[in-house]
């Protein structure tokens, strides 16, 4: 407040030197013109997985759709590289950007950034620390999916058919993501206080096949009583399996799998008997992500957070929903 005042006191001295008023003191959002035509930024995490591959090809497809150019940038898993490619993104003064931001912390201020610059930005699928950067003030909203919810369903799935202890390994997304913390909080809000379930051990697999198979092949060795998992991923749960196959157990029996995601290749899993639960996590943005952008620029009012409905996956429905799964 005090700086603004001082900002106000100048730009009435100059008001009153100059006849004219000499600044606007940026607030709120950046306004976004209506017009045929966009040019508009998305700045995507990463490219390593089924996921993020059907989200970037929704965006382009809806992009083509409706005629609108769209710069493409892949952070190739660095969140230092996104935060630069939002930076070309302003310089090259896109109409607006969309952006899945890879870590909660340091893509906030990229946010900030392109405010200051005039860019309205929308946010999909992860989110920027909320003490950071604020909805409907230095971004216009969120959409995607509500993770705490997802691992929250898992924890309550677990506990309902879980027959006997259940001893947990769960392999955590990337750090510092939105999806990581959250689902990592509803799940073990869920199983909070629950005598039958005992989380073993929490590590990072980084959202990724490989990692996750490394990581469970290490905490296998440490746990071998383990006889759930709980992979915030299919890639991490489908690398997990790798681990257990080769650790001689049976995935799906001898050990429970769970993960989030609900891409083809794990609801066929699901449809195999090797992994038990899966919610699903929508990753065809495209046509919400661009209504979105002409609403706003027509000036309705966009609400603070728009999320995304997820089904679920069990050896009863995955049959019949592998064909519209992605
Ligand atoms: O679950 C994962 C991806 O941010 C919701 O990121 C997304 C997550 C998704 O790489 O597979």
């Amino acid at each position: 407040m005090k700086s603004h005042h001082r900002t106000l006191a100048l730009a009435l001295a100059a008001t009153a030197a100059t006849g004219l008023t000499v600044f606007a003191v940026a607030q709120g959002l950046p306004k976004l013109p209506q017009k045929a035509t966009y040019k508009v930024g998305f700045a995507q995490t990463e490219s390593n997985n089924p996921w993020r591959i059907a989200q970037t090809k929704s965006m382009q497809d809806e992009a083509k759709k409706l005629g609108y150019q769209l710069v493409y940038t892949d952070a190739a898993g660095s969140a230092a590289k996104q935060v630069a490619d939002v930076d070309s993104m302003i310089a090259q003064r896109v109409d607006a950007i969309f952006l899945a931001p890879r870590e909660e912390k340091p893509l906030a201020a990229a946010v900030k950034k392109a405010r200051a610059a005039g860019i309205p930005v929308i946010l999909l699928d992860r989110n920027v620390d909320p003490s950071l950067a604020k909805p409907g003030q230095d971004y216009v909203t969120f959409i995607g999916s509500d993770f705490i919810q997802e691992g929250q369903r898992v924890g309550q799935w677990l506990a309902k058919n879980m027959k006997g202890q259940a001893r947990v390994i769960q392999l955590l997304g990337t750090t510092g993501s939105s999806p990581a913390n959250d689902r990592r909080k509803g799940f073990e809000d869920a199983v909070k206080g629950n005598a039958n379930i005992k989380i073993l051990a929490s590590q990072t697999g980084d959202f990724a096949r490989d990692k996750g198979r490394q990581v469970m092949e290490t905490l296998l060795q440490a746990h071998p009583d383990v006889n759930v998992v709980y992979a915030h991923n299919d890639e991490m749960a489908i690398g997990a399996i790798a681990a257990l196959e080769a650790a001689g157990k049976k995935p799906g029996k001898d050990v429970m799998v769970m993960s989030i995601d609900g891409g083809k290749e794990i609801v066929q899993l699901v449809v195999d008997g090797k992994v038990n639960y899966v919610v699903e996590c929508n990753p065809r943005f495209g046509p919400k992500a661009f209504a979105t952008l002409k609403d706003y620029a027509a000036g309705k009012k966009i609400p603070a957070k728009i999320i995304n409905p997820d089904r679920d996956y069990t050896a009863q429905n995955a049959k019949a929903g592998l064909a519209s799964a992605y």
